[in-house]
């Protein structure tokens, strides 16, 4: 049986390796910084980590290791932004926070599956 005996453990829904910056914090632009980020979907959040370690489908875990940042889809906004970079297969996250992070793959492929796996979670918080 599962060790998560109350049922609060939210789902994994998907983690893996892609270029990250963030480009906006609370509406006021931010100069670009990319790094490659370990990214967790996990319930209703977007986890960040820049620890080589931390690449493991069980990093999110309490108490595994620790988070860059976390970022809350309810209400987020995802686009296509190849116009906001030279680089290719780029999107934008935007929260309700005006916080704006673009997300790069060189994979098409992959970015794509992280953009319809966010946009069903997104939907999924607006349907609640
Ligand atoms: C930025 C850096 C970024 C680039 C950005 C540059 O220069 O080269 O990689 O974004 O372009 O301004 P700096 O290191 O001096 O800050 P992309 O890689 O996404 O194109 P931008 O200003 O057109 O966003």
């Amino acid at each position: 049986s599962s060790p998560d005996t109350e049922g609060v453990t939210p789902e994994l829904e998907k983690a893996g390796l892609l270029n990250k910056t963030k480009i906006a914090e609370g509406g006021r632009k931010l100069r670009k910084n990319w790094n490659l980020s370990w990214v967790v979907l996990v319930g209703n959040s977007l986890v960040f980590f820049k620890d080589p370690k931390s690449q493991n489908p069980d990093s999110w875990k309490p108490g595994n290791s620790r988070p860059e940042s976390s970022v809350d889809l309810r209400g987020a906004q995802l686009q296509w932004a190849n116009d906001l970079s030279s680089r290719k297969n780029v999107f934008k996250l935007r929260t309700v926070t005006g916080n704006e992070f673009l997300l790069q793959s060189e994979t098409e492929s992959l970015i794509r599956e992280w953009y319809r796996t966010i946009q069903n979670v997104i939907d999924r918080l607006d349907k609640e």
